[in-house]
């Protein structure tokens, strides 16, 4: 089966999956993909999510659970990798927001046969208990979803606020449930904004050297979370893990 796709450059941020690069020369604007021409498995998945092809996505999922693929590295480096192809193609108005829908519906059903083997893998609330969400105003949370995930399977206790949280909710929370870390995602720069008020309402409340706070989601970046007060960022789930893991020992080392 032959899927084309209309490429173009992808952006900067995701790099292609080895020997996608040689395949885009194929056809200048247009990327050939040949499923049967031995890409690999991440390969696959990529293209499957950026396909819109829920049922492929599925059972690459499986085949990877099967096979014995890592399943964190398969999000990672598969279908969180296809959506931000899709994210990219959008922002070139080289496709529509049903299609990233469809994609992301995709990717989903491809997460939900995975999530069962990454939480196997450590003992959860072996770790410190973190709460999450998508800061108010902003309802994109697939980013924020896999980060969910990924700090669960690293042994992490997950609070989820959902999308469209409110500054004031992520305190109340950490404070209810003695949080170590709030981490809060953004994917607008409209809403990003509010991401300094949490530094600032910690600070008001005289609690603010009692959490941690991890920003992240695309339009953040570590020198911006630096300067708005927080403690770390992450540009991408795994790296949103290894940073919860240093502030936690940081944290034990006080
Ligand atoms: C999917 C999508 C949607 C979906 C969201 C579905 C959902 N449930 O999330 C829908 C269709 C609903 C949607 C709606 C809108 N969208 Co939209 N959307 C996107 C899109 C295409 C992909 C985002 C995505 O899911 N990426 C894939 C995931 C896996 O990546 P990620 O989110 O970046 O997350 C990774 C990292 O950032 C990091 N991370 C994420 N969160 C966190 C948190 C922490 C703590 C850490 C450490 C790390 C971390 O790890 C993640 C995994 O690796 C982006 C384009 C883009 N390039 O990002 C636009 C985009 C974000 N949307 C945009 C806009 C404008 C909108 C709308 C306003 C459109 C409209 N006119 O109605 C509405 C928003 C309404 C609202 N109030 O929020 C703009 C934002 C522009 C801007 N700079 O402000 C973008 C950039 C598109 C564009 N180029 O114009 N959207």
């Amino acid at each position: 089966m032959q899927v084309i796709l209309l490429a173009g450059r992808y952006g900067t941020r995701p790099e292609l999956p080895a020997g996608m690069s040689e395949l885009e020369e194929l056809r200048g604007d247009e990327t050939i993909m040949n499923m049967n021409m031995g890409k690999t498995l991440f390969e696959e998945m990529v293209a499957a999510t950026v396909a819109m092809d829920e049922e492929r996505c599925v059972s690459l999922a499986r085949k990877a659970v099967n096979e014995g693929v890592d399943p964190f590295e398969a999000i990672q480096n598969g279908f969180a990798r296809g959506m931000q192809i899709v994210g990219d193609k959008l922002a070139k108005l080289e496709c529509f927001l049903p299609e990233v829908m469809l994609s992301a519906d995709a990717m989903n059903a491809a997460v939900e046969v995975l999530k069962p083997h990454l939480v196997q893998r450590v003992d959860r609330g072996s770790q410190g208990t973190i709460v999450i969400g998508t800061i108010q105003g902003d309802v994109h949370d697939l980013g924020k979803n896999i980060v969910k995930i990924m700090l669960e399977a690293a042994g992490f206790t997950v609070h989820d606020l959902g999308n469209d949280a409110p500054v004031r909710q992520f305190v109340e929370k950490a404070q209810e449930v003695g949080a170590d870390i709030i981490a809060a995602s953004a994917l607008m720069t409209t809403t990003m904004a509010h991401m300094p008020d949490i530094d600032g309402m910690l600070k008001e409340l005289g609690i603010r050297d009692k959490y941690y706070v991890m920003l992240g989601g695309a339009p953040v970046i570590a020198e911006w979370a630096g300067e708005v007060g927080a403690d770390g960022y992450g540009e991408d789930a795994a790296e949103a893990v290894e940073t919860a893991k240093r502030l936690l020992q940081k944290k034990m080392r006080r």
